[in-house]
């Protein structure tokens, strides 16, 4: 009698165990984007989980122990894509003369810039490794810029019929981008190149180089003359698997 009780309680620990193994695969194979149950990017979340909306989300890319899952913010409306965002002082600046500062200048050079750097959208810094296994998932990575003006050229410049006063960006592999060395950077609204009044200009990169992104520094070129301003903002950067 006593072996044939030990029989099933041993079977009642092996058919728990199977079913707690049962459940890692089914959360392996089906990640809920949390803290505890992340998913490998926001595109594999959406692939498993398509009815998902847009929102914050825990993604591992690196797999293995969740410990150093992040969250960030997955738009899955423009396919899945995986964003982080810059930190509170590279969100951008007023639109301002900058009577101390020199055109021609990267804003980290600027008395009140910096290079700009980003976090997830808890506020802390990402880790690099996980970064690293981030891009490894990605096929192209988009980020947009935007200027605001006051009879400034971010772009093209009406007056002088040319991109010779066209922003420059500096990519997170240290190279310099502008319009005349990159086709993955365009105008989606160029409203500063007539340089009349206060417009705007937004400017995307959307570059399947994905170490160009997120953009770490900027160079402002048309402003010093009496009544020329700007100001700009600075958006998330996306990586789309
Ligand atoms: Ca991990």
């Amino acid at each position: 009698g006593d072996n044939i009780l030990d029989y099933s309680d041993g079977m009642e620990e092996i058919f728990g165990s199977l079913n707690s193994l049962k459940q890692d695969i089914e959360h392996m194979k089906f990640p809920m984007g949390t803290q505890t149950n992340p998913a490998r990017t926001c595109k594999d979340l959406q692939l498993s989980h398509p009815d998902f909306p847009d929102g914050e989300y825990w993604i591992d890319p690196n797999q293995g122990c969740s410990g150093d899952s992040f969250k960030v913010y997955c738009n899955f409306t423009a396919g899945g894509e995986t964003c982080i965002y810059p930190d509170k002082k590279s969100e951008g600046v007023r639109i301002s003369s900058w009577p101390k500062e020199k055109p021609g200048s990267w804003y980290s050079e600027f008395k009140r810039g910096k290079l700009l750097s980003y976090l997830d959208v808890e506020g802390n810094s990402i880790n690099m490794v996980q970064m690293t296994f981030l891009k490894l998932l990605t096929a192209s990575a988009r980020q947009n810029f935007t200027y605001n003006c006051h009879q400034s050229a971010a772009w093209y410049d009406v007056l002088s019929g040319s991109y010779d006063k066209a922003l420059r960006f500096l990519g997170s592999n240290d190279e310099e981008m502008s319009y005349e060395n990159n086709p993955h950077i365009k105008a989606l609204y160029d409203g500063c190149a007539s340089r009349k009044g206060y417009e705007k200009t937004v400017i995307e990169i959307n570059t399947p180089k994905i170490d160009q992104v997120p953009i770490i520094d900027v160079m402002i070129n048309d402003f010093g003359d009496q009544n020329q301003k700007f100001g700009f903002e600075v958006g998330p950067a996306c990586f789309l698997g």
